[in-house]
């Protein structure tokens, strides 16, 4: 089985159902991925571990969703200089207008994409990584351009 190229990571289990939207994408393109729940807050050696380790496992994008304060985005690019795109969460009492600014108003210096909130964001992030990695892989680049003929043609 070949290595996956992108990781999607997910401050909770809570927010895996929004997140599936982001995984059925990645199917949908043939990107192989793996997935992840970890927290920045909860288990912040966790993600050390994984942002840095990310690279030399052949992760070329990742994916970050998270809800609230939503430090996950930030913290994995601050450990890693891959690429990573953030999904802002609707999960507390601001329904996800404290997410999409946190992971939107990242200093300068240590970028994060940041997406819509909720489920728009989950699949525009996993056709953002698609584009980034179609960059080097031919057939992935060909998906995007299949993907955007069915949507020009809905
Ligand atoms: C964030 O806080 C998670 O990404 C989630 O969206 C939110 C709530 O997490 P739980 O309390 O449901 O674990 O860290």
């Amino acid at each position: 089985m070949s290595q996956p190229l992108a990781a999607v990571v997910m401050g909770s289990k809570s927010d895996a159902s929004v997140m599936q939207e982001c995984l059925d994408t990645l199917d949908r393109l043939g990107i192989r991925h793996e997935s992840h729940v970890m927290s920045a807050h909860r288990q912040p050696e966790k993600v050390r571990e994984f942002a840095q380790s990310a690279r030399e496992r052949g992760i070329e994008v990742i994916i970050a969703g998270a809800g609230m304060s939503a430090a996950l985005p930030g913290v994995l690019a601050s450990w890693t200089d891959l690429p990573v795109i953030g999904v802002p969460l609707a999960a507390g009492e601001l329904r996800g207008l404290d997410a999409l600014l946190s992971i939107a108003q990242m200093p300068p210096g240590v970028p994060v994409a940041c997406m819509a909130v909720g489920s728009a964001g989950a699949r525009n992030a996993a056709l953002l990584a698609a584009e980034i990695l179609g960059l080097k892989h031919k057939e992935i680049r060909r998906a995007c351009e299949d993907y955007r003929r069915e949507l020009a043609s809905g």
